[in-house]
């Protein structure tokens, strides 16, 4: 479970991550010069404000009637200006510089840099002349400080200096033998792909309602002697020091302006450095591994044996690849660390790059992108036993719904909330593009809210928390299932349609042969209403409440406009068989029913299920890392291992930042992370996700235990993946073939299982036979206990 390297990180996508939900570092682990970028999540530009358009009302039935007229060009025109604000972006903290007063000799070092995923440290270590240097770094989630130890194996041989600095507007100074850094965030950050010509705008200093943030350094050195001045802290003649490192912002949450009302960063900075005061190094360091080790150690997965030996990451990666079955379980298990490390309770939800970005004006402003991004982000949340994770997005879903409800009524006159495709620390849940600027093919796009709602569900379905669902994910899915009862509209025969509508970020040709992002009705639209009311429905029978709402659901569900097959056997992407502007576009939106919903199957709506195959193959093997990630999902659901792991074999390609001219496919960087490019966290996500599909599914109704295992995986196993219906399933192969499965029942539900035949099942570790309850064909019932493991074989 190690990332390792003989050479320093040259590029900040061969440094490495470390994080405890909130602060982020990125190790370059240089000789001389040590680099550790700095993130705080909640370091965001801007501050609360109404970014929705008021104009937008009065056009929408303006652009209804364009659509109604298939004039799709006029449409788009008009709906340009029913856009809004821009969302904010996430921003850099800054940098911690540690320089080394050894000289360098080139040449000489034995030089090893690494991170062990399984205790969340990571590692450099080399020698000058004889003596041998090491450096330990890990961010303490107990502990909330970044720290860094470093050591020598000659007494007094380790002198540095060590300071902070940051792209953000600061100040530095030296405090009581600490070393300060205070700064404010910008008002506005345009995005990147808006040209302006303020890009970066500050208010004046004292009065902005913009972000204050603190850094803070302190050092505990063995022997030799410490001063800390404007420069930086310096070391002289020691044995071992410990830095440490807090960083706080003023926020206190996303409706409250952090300038006037926020809090002061300089006692939130302060306080975990006061904590830590009296706390030797090991007790720190044992607090930490034993955190991380309570999430990471939960799933342990074995695909097989490398031939790599001990090769550095990058070597392993551009030789092997996904032929390397152990890389492949770097891999998976690397989306559980950054998850861990990008995502706790109180945090906020990981966003475009977790919570690991150097850029002031960040890709896609380091947003919450919700036309795939951030619900990608969270769907290795459940499968993978990292349910608490799931929290801060959870959380953000109801900031969403609060300012969504302004949103859904100011710009389309609708009860309930909506959210669209961009959002950012403010819950910004208004159509994106700065009134009239942006394109609606991406920001028209009103379903960001109602995809949302899967993960309330999903978080339900898996846990099994009825409080959970009664008090917090159940008014707001009702609420977002309010805004489609009325953003859906009677196409004229009866059916139920949404419009204006796309397909995200995707065009079609119009009659003019000029292509056009604003439609009716498109697949997506409908799956994802479809996967709202159906999720709706259940909550309401398993709460008991809302008989006749539940009704009203189920009528609406009834008449939506049915999913259309065209005329290569594909399902649609949109209402009329339009030809599409690229038929290997990333987004792979009118399979959401396959996953992550569950519309679509084989049992129960056979043509179609065939037709999103035809749609999966039509969309071919290529694409950005998150595409890629995504059909590993896809084709796990369609029951084919082979076509999912050639996925993750597309996807373990050799990204180097130097070398990206005229490189448009997906891929991973020396460090694993995700190449979009460039580098997104989703794609690390989404490929723990797939792989996790491949091996357990229980999406129908009933659990399949390796529903897509390749051919290439004939033997192994996996401890702790979860199914819905709070199941914690453990699994040995051999030949390809299931021999042995254990299956831990959390809330005492009937185990459904899908299997070839009936399987024999014990209750353990006594191995007394359990009866099965029913059993048709190949779905078999079993009465569970809860807190009580079955042995399963068949
Ligand atoms: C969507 C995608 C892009 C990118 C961006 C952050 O717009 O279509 O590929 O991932 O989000």
């Amino acid at each position: 479970m190690k990332l390792q390297y003989d050479k320093p990180a040259r590029a900040w996508t061969e440094a490495l991550p470390l994080g405890n939900g909130r602060l982020g570092a990125m190790v370059f682990g240089g000789v001389e010069r040590e680099r550790i970028q700095l993130n705080e999540d909640t370091l965001w530009s801007g501050y609360p404000r109404d970014g929705n358009n008021q104009e937008a009302k009065a056009l929408l039935a303006v652009v209804r009637e364009l659509i109604r007229e298939e004039n799709y060009e006029e449409a788009d025109r008009v709906s340009k200006r029913m856009l809004g604000a821009y969302s904010q972006s996430y921003m850099p903290l800054g940098d911690l510089h540690i320089v080394m007063e050894h000289g360098n000799l080139p040449g000489q070092h034995s030089y090893k840099r690494e991170l062990d995923i399984a205790k969340a440290v990571s590692k450099v270590s080399y020698s000058v002349g004889e003596t041998v240097y090491h450096r330990e770094a890990f961010a303490s989630h107990p502990d909330q400080v970044l720290v860094v130890r470093l050591t020598t194996s000659r007494p007094g041989a380790l002198s540095c200096h060590a300071k902070l600095d940051s792209p953000l507007r600061h100040t530095v100074f030296a405090e009581e033998g600490e070393y300060v850094m205070r700064g404010m965030a910008p008002e506005q950050v345009w995005p990147n792909y808006y040209s302006s010509s303020r890009p970066i705008v500050y208010g004046t200093a004292g009065k902005s309602e913009a972000m204050r943030f603190e850094g803070r350094l302190a050092v505990r050195a063995e022997g030799g002697s410490v001063l800390a001045d404007t420069s930086g802290i310096h070391i002289v003649g020691a044995t071992a020091a410990t830095l440490f490192f807090s960083a706080a912002t003023s926020f206190v949450g996303f409706d409250k302006p952090p300038g006037s009302q926020g809090k002061d960063p300089d006692t939130a900075c302060k306080a975990p450095l006061a904590r830590i005061a009296e706390r030797d190094y090991i007790s720190i360091r044992n607090a930490h591994t034993a955190d991380h080790g309570s999430f990471f150690d939960r799933i342990e997965l074995s695909l097989g044996e490398s031939a790599s030996g001990d090769w550095p990451t990058d070597r392993r990666i551009a030789e092997l690849g996904g032929r390397d079955p152990e890389l492949v379980e770097l891999l998976f298990q690397y989306g559980r660390y950054l998850l861990i490390a990008s995502s706790r309770p109180g945090t906020q939800p990981a966003n475009l790059q977790g919570i690991w970005n150097e850029e002031t004006r960040p890709p896609w402003s380091s947003n919450y992108t919700l036309n795939i991004n951030t619900e990608m982000n969270y769907w290795p949340a459940e499968t993978t036993n990292l349910a608490e994770l799931h929290e801060p997005l959870l959380t953000f879903i109801g900031n969403l719904a609060k300012n969504g409800s302004k949103t859904a009524k100011v710009h389309y006159g609708t009860r309930g909330w909506t959210a669209h495709h961009n959002s950012d620390i403010w819950a910004l849940s208004n159509p994106v593009g700065d009134f009239g600027h942006g394109d609606p093919v991406w920001a028209m796009w009103p379903m960001g809210g109602v995809w949302l709602c899967q993960h309330l569900w999903e978080h339900y379905a898996f846990g099994r928390n009825e409080r959970f669902l009664r008090n917090q994910a159940y008014p707001i899915m009702k609420e977002a299932a309010l805004f489609c009862l009325d953003w859906l509209h009677n196409d004229g025969s009866g059916r139920l349609i949404t419009s204006p509508s796309t397909s995200p970020e995707h065009k079609f040709e119009t009659a003019n042969r000029v292509f056009a992002g604003v439609g009716a009705a498109s697949t997506m639209d409908l799956s994802l209403i479809w996967d709202l009311f159906t999720n709706l429905i259940e909550a309401s029978e398993a709460l008991s409440v809302d008989e006749d709402f539940r009704r009203e659901l189920a009528a609406a569900r009834g008449r939506l406009f049915p999913l259309q097959i065209g005329s290569e056997g594909q399902l649609l992407e949109w209402s009329k068989d339009f030809v599409e502007e690229d038929r290997h576009h990333r987004h792979a939106s009118q399979m959401f029913g396959i996953y992550p919903g569950r519309q679509l199957t084989e049992g129960k709506t056979p043509e179609l299920f065939t037709a999103a195959r035809r749609s999966l193959e039509r969309r071919g093997d290529e694409g950005t890392g998150w595409s890629l990630g995504w059909k590993i999902s896809l084709w796990a659901r369609f029951g084919e291992g082979d076509r999912a792991l050639g996925l993750i074999r597309n996807l373990m390609n050799l990204v180097r930042d130097d070398e990206l001219e005229n490189y448009f496919r997906g891929g991973v960087y020396p460090n694993l992370f995700d190449a979009h490019p460039p580098f997104q966290i989703d794609g690390n996500f989404a490929v723990t996700a797939g792989i996790a599909e491949m091996l357990l599914q229980s999406h129908q109704g009933f659990l399949q235990l390796l529903p897509a295992l390749p051919g290439d995986w004939p033997k192994g196993r996996v401890k702790g993946l979860r199914a819905r219906g709070a199941f914690e399933v453990s699994m040995r192969w051999d030949d390809g073939k299931l021999t042995e499965a254990q299956v831990v029942s959390h809330g005492g539900n009937a185990l459904v299982l899908k299997a070839p035949h009936a399987p024999s099942v014990t209750l353990l570790p006594a191995g007394i036979l359990v009866e099965i309850q029913s059993g048709r064909e190949d779905v078999y019932t079993i009465p569970t206990e809860r807190g009580a493991t079955y042995g399963i074989s068949y």
